[in-house]
């Protein structure tokens, strides 16, 4: 039996279902039965009532999210290795000494960041909604972090003072993006739109057309009457944008744009993480309450 078979085979008998991040690889979101950004999964594993386990093939922090928010079920994150290195970049000790700089000032953590950190923070965001998270509290200065260029980007949207935490947090992968070669790129397809993710620099953003999360970029290809679209986000986003719009053209902004630890959940491992339960993703007490009391926070602002 083909490798993918034996996986639903599988995912049949246990009762579990396999939720795929936007950034895995075309043959994971292939056998997934949702495909969507870290959030929108972690939704899903709540609406599915009848799953007992979800393979939830991302990093280590989405797993994180899913199995807090979803405290009954058995979370599986493929695999151990996935790690998110901007994640990693926000420890506690380093919130702890922002906090005793600017004691009345809110902590608002991106979801990129391990749950012992969200369990510090007063309210979490996506990069879908950290301009709405940030203009719904009422403070004009606010502590953000860990991505130095999404605080940038939601300063300039909601025209409040955003202080990031650490000083120059980052994706690897989002920073590999250069506007010269967005521009050759251009000269190439004249009419293509440009979509950029808000975790690029700030020269990226200034030649984008669009400036959003993954989620934001499906919905808004989806809606334009462009046929050809620059994409400047994790090449794994491509395959579902070529699915959801078969006659759209859609080419990637940087050919080596790929995160490495996305990539380690593949089809064996799923295979071998379904069939031996493991590596089960459990976030301890009081971490939890406290990081799912942020997680609801942004849920209630959102809606
Ligand atoms: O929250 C997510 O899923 C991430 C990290 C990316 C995005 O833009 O959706
Ligand atoms: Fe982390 Fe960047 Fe990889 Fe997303 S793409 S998991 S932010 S390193």
């Amino acid at each position: 039996m083909a490798l993918d078979e034996k996986i639903l085979q599988l995912k049949r008998e246990k009762k579990a279902i396999i939720l795929a991040h936007n950034y895995q690889r075309p043959e994971v979101q292939d056998i997934a039965d949702y495909v969507g950004d870290s959030i929108e999964l972690s939704r899903k594993a709540m609406e599915e009532k009848e799953a007992e386990i979800i393979v939830f093939a991302a990093v280590d922090f989405m797993a994180e999210s899913a199995a807090i928010l979803n405290p009954e079920k058995k979370v599986l994150l493929p695999s151990a290795g996935a790690r998110c290195p901007m994640a990693q970049m926000l420890t506690v000790d380093e919130i702890k000494r922002w906090r005793v700089l600017y004691p009345l000032v809110p902590l608002v953590l991106y979801v990129n960041t391990l749950a012992s950190a969200k369990a510090y923070c007063d309210v979490c965001c996506t990069s879908a909604n950290a301009v709405e998270v940030i203009n719904a509290l009422d403070a004009e200065t606010v502590l953000f972090g860990p991505d130095h260029n999404l605080a940038e980007y939601v300063q300039e949207k909601t025209g409040k003072t955003i202080i990031p935490i650490p000083e120059r947090g980052f994706c690897p992968t989002h920073l590999l993006f250069q506007p010269e070669e967005v521009q050759a790129l251009k000269a190439d397809y004249p009419d293509a739109v440009v979509m950029v993710h808000p975790e690029c620099t700030a020269e990226m953003r200034k030649i984008a057309d669009f400036v959003g999360s993954t989620s934001q970029m499906c919905q808004y290809a989806k809606k334009s009457n462009a046929e050809i679209f620059i994409v400047a986000t994790e090449e794994g986003l491509l395959h579902r944008l070529r699915r959801e719009n078969p006659s759209k053209r859609f080419v990637l902004a940087y050919e080596g744009a790929v995160c490495p630890n996305m990539k380690l959940n593949t089809l064996e491992r799923i295979y071998l993480s379904l069939r031996n339960e493991r590596h089960v993703v459990k976030v301890p007490e009081p971490i939890a309450s406290k990081a799912r009391k942020a997680l609801e926070k942004m849920f209630e602002i959102t809606h």
